[in-house]
């Protein structure tokens, strides 16, 4: 059907970023073929009703072989190395993405936010402090709803959580401000080593017009051509303009030598979600908002952050449950464990999942510190246990979260913390880490409390 035109389009994938092209594309009146790998992909049927039956392929990706397609918009899910895209790429056909085609589109200046960690947190609170000062922002992306979902006439600012999958296919992004958060082993299973994974993070700094950086992390660094502005924060002290912690009588959060907020007025709590606050102050002068607009006080002192991320739960019989689950690689974990660990090593760690191919080792370094007993379970238990063994740190193995709760009770004291931080991605056992870390929360709230 789509013979014959310059430009051959095909959607690639009918997840959610998937549908979010077809509806785009199919509301600019354009023409399209949609393939999908999966026999019925989640949106087929959204996408049956906007376009043709006989432009949509599903069961493999085979047939863009044979369409004589020249552009692509490839879903994050589907990595680039498939043998069809491969072969497609050799071909000169262009692999883009949904990002790509928003930034085409979009009619007002985007922050662009990526890291390892920490992507969500800051997303949702760059948008938040934006819309305190008066500003019509909106966020999405990874987080929640696909960008092209976004896009509306009347606003100030589009922020966005990007993914290395999305930023792999997104080429020229000219982002108002990006922001590498961190850099840490992740999706291991979907790069070659960890320089090709900063490498598609670090694609969010093209064509910026100004960055924000992470200056204890070199591979956040922007390794930019031109001479944009770069804001970068620590969590130790500040050079001038940058954004850091000075120490007096209080903790305070600084641009340079200026004292900004008391951390103690600070809701989120650890020092990497103060990192995560200092990242977001840079990014919003950057938007052109002063960092001491009163407002920001506001949301900075009632912003707790998002649920799943160290969230604390209860206390029960004097022992205290942080759901963590978003802890989906070792540097979140690492992050929970410095942020709750102390030299009473009262941590009981529950870990496991799908490791995505990561090295555990850092992790027993830290358990070894912190945590006075592990509880794996899922896929790739038997690698944490290994490298647990290895520093020597006690662990036991569980088929799942319900007998792990069995256990805790002989073992948990008053004064001890349970964190379910599982380093891992959640697909092996459950749908997403929301589900797993409700069924954590589900399990702690069936306790029962000696205390009446
Ligand atoms: N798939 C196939 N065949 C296909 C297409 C997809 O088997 O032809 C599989 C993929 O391997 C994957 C699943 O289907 O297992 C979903 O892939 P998708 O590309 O259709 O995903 P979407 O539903 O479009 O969701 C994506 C992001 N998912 C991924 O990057 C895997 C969502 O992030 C994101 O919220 C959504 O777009 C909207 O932008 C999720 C995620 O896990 C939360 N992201 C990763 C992370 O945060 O670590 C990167
Ligand atoms: P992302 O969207 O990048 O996954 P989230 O804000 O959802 O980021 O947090 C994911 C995990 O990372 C949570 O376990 C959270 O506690 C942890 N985390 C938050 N901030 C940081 C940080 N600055 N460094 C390391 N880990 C962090």
């Amino acid at each position: 059907a789509l013979i014959g035109s310059d430009r051959v389009r095909a959607v690639v994938g009918l997840g959610k970023t998937g549908l979010a092209c077809v509806e785009f594309l199919a509301r600019q009146g354009l023409e399209f073929y949609v393939v999908d790998s999966r026999d019925t992909p989640p949106g087929l049927e959204a996408a049956q009703a906007l376009c043709p039956a006989e432009n949509i392929f599903t069961g493999s990706l085979e047939p863009l072989l044979t369409l004589g397609v020249t552009e692509l918009y490839v879903s994050p899910g589907i990595p680039l190395a498939h043998p069809v895209l491969q072969q497609l790429a050799a071909q000169g056909v262009q692999m883009r993405g949904d990002i790509d085609l928003f930034k085409e589109h979009a009619n007002a200046p985007i922050v662009a936010i990526t890291g390892s960690n920490a992507k969500s947190t800051v997303t949702t609170l760059v948008d938040l402090l934006l819309r305190a000062v008066g500003k019509r922002s909106v966020a999405g992306g990874n987080l929640g709803d696909p960008a092209l979902t976004l896009l509306a006439d009347d606003m100030d600012f589009y922020v966005l959580e990007l993914s290395s999958f999305q930023l792999e296919t997104t080429t020229d992004l000219g982002a108002k401000v990006a922001c590498v958060l961190n850099v840490s082993e992740d999706h291991m299973d979907r790069y070659p080593n960890l320089l090709a994974y900063q490498k598609a993070k670090q694609r969010i700094y093209q064509g910026c017009q100004g960055a924000v950086c992470n200056k204890q992390d070199i591979l956040t660094v922007p390794l930019l051509q031109t001479n944009v502005p770069v804001r970068a924060f620590t969590t130790g002290q500040p050079d001038l303009y940058e954004y850091g912690l000075l120490q007096d009588d209080d903790l305070w959060l600084c641009r340079g030598v200026e004292r900004l907020y008391k951390a103690s007025d600070i809701r989120l709590q650890g020092k990497h979600n103060l990192a995560n606050v200092l990242s977001c102050l840079a990014m919003v002068e950057l938007c052109g908002v002063d960092p001491k607009h009163p407002a920001i006080a506001e949301v900075l002192a009632s912003f707790a952050g998002l649920p799943h991320r160290c969230e604390h739960v209860a206390t029960v019989d004097g022992v205290t449950y942080i759901n963590d689950s978003k802890g989906t690689n070792v540097g979140a974990t690492l992050a929970a464990l410095q942020g709750f660990g102390s030299a009473a090593r009262n941590i009981h760690l529950i870990a496991g999942g799908d490791g995505k191919g990561a090295d555990f080792k850092d992790l027993a370094r830290a358990a070894k510190q912190f945590v006075k007993h592990s509880y794996l379970f899922g896929k790739d238990a038997a690698a944490i246990e290994q490298v647990l063994e290895q520093q020597h740190c006690g662990y036991s193995r569980y088929r799942d979260l319900e007998e792990i709760f069995q256990s805790l009770k002989a073992t948990v004291a008053p004064g001890d913390i349970v964190l379910f931080s599982p380093a891992c991605a959640s697909l092996d056992m459950y749908k997403n880490f929301e589900a797993r870390g409700e069924h954590f929360c589900r399990l702690v709230g069936e306790l029962p409390c000696s205390v009446v």
